[in-house]
């Protein structure tokens, strides 16, 4: 045995067949951890469970950074990141085992229970979300044991005295395929059947039908959308709205079972509603563009629907809640998601007069899964993580001493009107254009404001009006063109626009933290003879 051992070929093969072993029982124990959260819920998943503690903990200044690099990829990228991770502590815990069958499995386990310690530490979870990852860890262990005692029998021919590598090759090679095979048809049953668990929110979602609004928004004014090849729709299909939200899973909720309760300071008639309830209410519909406080000068996180809802500010009325100018002792609101997100809210801008909605519609459909079915929160004039919460489920009042909400703890801005902001989308960075008459265009906000003017200029040179698309209403985008003579070379399009207070977008570069990016959006290009 000890010249066996002393082969650095058969060592070498043996920590491969461990590693291999510890990757097979570590794919084994992801399988079955998500069949078992297909009984529970699919956030207990040990993967998901992970990613959401790492979004929680992840320090604002990285997660800029993955967002800059990845954009809406961030969750994949994040979730194989800890695949990665996962494998390499599977692998050691392997290679330990195939020495050391009790220590290793032990390690395997314990890599298990972090998974669950996970899942309990995510907002809202119970003693059930530690299950699939303990069901996870234990079969993790017990396969890993299975294989690695398989690597260490002797081929009965050869009578190899316990320990010694080779095993039987091929043996081994079968063993671990149909540990892999196994555990890929659980895994799929366990996606299947977690799809089945959320049917009931998938028909509740199918089978709600929006009441007419009291207060329909009019018509998109002709001439609202210009029409410019490049420049997306004025109002954002809901397939094509940007999606900003630390979940890994997208919350399914089912309206059946959804309730929103309102209390706090100040509420002297607490309310608990269902979504009938709610829906009985009047309905007012408005077209507002929505934008994130992450979005980069000229980046893509904004987005225009039109939100069906109800008027915020009657509900909160009707509990009873004064503005802090009226006397009201509560000068924040803050929202909370299924999920367990929160976001605060000043309630003096909530009750302005302004058409802050708890939206059930978006483009005259019950909101999407990911943009927050059944209800929301959109704000005119806000960024959308002081304003505008999905899968909504709790408004309490509260102050802004008393309480910060998730963003405001990772050193975001308390407070955060949106900034005023224009967009070249056409001509697109780097284009090659041929020399003649280019139409410049894009969209420019200042929601709540309005936007009074728009202007590009090319080189540096004289600034030229661009036309504006016709106003839909200070709480949405306008769209704007301008045609350009463009001669050959190399040229820098700026854009800056002007609000309906008359004030123009700072050429100051500023970046999004703490509370929104500064700048003007520039684009170079060449144009060819
Ligand atoms: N529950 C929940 N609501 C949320 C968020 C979130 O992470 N969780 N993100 C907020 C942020 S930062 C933005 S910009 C908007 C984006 O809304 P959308 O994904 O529908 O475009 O949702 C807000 N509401
Ligand atoms: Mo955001």
């Amino acid at each position: 045995m000890a010249s066996v051992r002393a082969d650095p070929a058969h060592r070498g093969g043996r920590t491969a067949a461990g590693a291999a072993a510890g990757l097979a029982a570590a794919f084994a124990g992801l399988a079955a951890a998500e069949l078992t959260a297909a009984f529970v819920r699919p956030e207990a998943s040990p993967l998901a469970a992970v990613g959401g503690a790492v979004v929680d903990r992840t320090p604002t200044a990285v997660k800029e950074w993955a967002v800059r690099s990845f954009g809406t990829s961030d969750k994949l990228v994040l979730t194989l990141g800890i695949a990665a991770v996962l494998a390499v502590l599977a692998a050691c815990a392997g290679i330990l085992a195939v020495r050391h069958p009790r220590p290793g499995c032990a390690a395997a386990a314990a890599v298990g229970l972090l998974g669950a310690a996970a899942a309990l530490s995510r907002p809202g979870a119970g003693w059930k979300d530690a299950l699939p990852s303990l069901v996870g860890s234990a079969v993790a262990a017990g396969v890993l044991y299975l294989l690695v005692t398989a690597v260490r029998r002797p081929r009965p021919a050869q009578g190899r005295p316990a320990g010694t590598w080779p095993m039987d090759r091929r043996g081994f090679g079968r063993l671990l395929t149909a540990t892999v095979a196994a555990s890929a048809v659980a895994g799929y049953a366990g996606r299947r059947l977690g799809a089945h668990g959320s049917a009931g929110a998938t028909a509740s979602r199918a089978g709600l039908v929006l009441p007419a609004p009291a207060v329909p928004a009019p018509p998109v004014p002709a001439g609202a959308d210009l029409h410019v090849p490049g420049v997306g729709p004025f109002l954002t299909p809901a397939a094509d709205f940007y999606r900003v939200d630390t979940a890994l899973v997208v919350p399914r909720v089912d309206a059946g079972a959804w309730r929103l309760t309102l209390h706090g300071d100040g509420v002297s008639r607490p309310l608990t509603l269902t979504l009938p309830e709610l829906l009985a209410r009047p309905l007012t519909e408005h077209d507002i563009t929505l934008c994130c406080v992450s979005n980069e000068v000229g980046g893509p996180y904004v987005g225009n629907a039109r939100w069906l809802g109800v008027r915020l500010a009657d509900l909160l009325r009707e509990a009873g809640v004064r503005p802090p100018s009226r006397g009201g002792p509560a000068d924040q609101l803050v929202a909370r998601s299924v999920d367990g997100m929160t976001i605060g809210t000043p309630v003096e801008t909530v009750m302005d007069g302004r058409d802050a909605l708890l939206a059930v519609g978006m483009n005259g459909r019950p909101l999407p899964f990911a943009h927050g079915f059944p209800v929301r929160m959109v704000v005119p004039g806000l960024y959308g993580y002081v304003s505008a919460c999905k899968w909504l489920t709790e408004l309490r009042l509260t102050t802004f001493a008393a309480y910060d909400a998730y963003w405001v703890r990772r050193s975001w801005a308390q407070q955060a009107p949106v900034k005023t902001q224009s967009r070249i989308d056409t001509p697109r960075p780097s284009a090659r254009l041929a020399a003649g008459r280019v139409a410049v265009a894009g969209v420019a906000w200042a929601q709540h404001r309005g936007i009074a003017r728009v202007e590009v200029r090319a080189d540096g040179g004289l600034w030229h009006e661009a036309r504006l698309g016709a106003s839909d209403g200070a709480d949405a985008w306008r769209q704007w063109m301008w045609p350009w003579e463009a001669a050959p070379g190399e040229h820098t399009l700026e854009v800056r626009a002007t609000d309906g207070r008359g004030d123009v977008q700072p050429q100051e570069r500023r970046g999004t933290l703490p509370d929104g990016a500064t700048g003007w959006h520039s684009v170079t290009v060449s144009v060819h003879a």
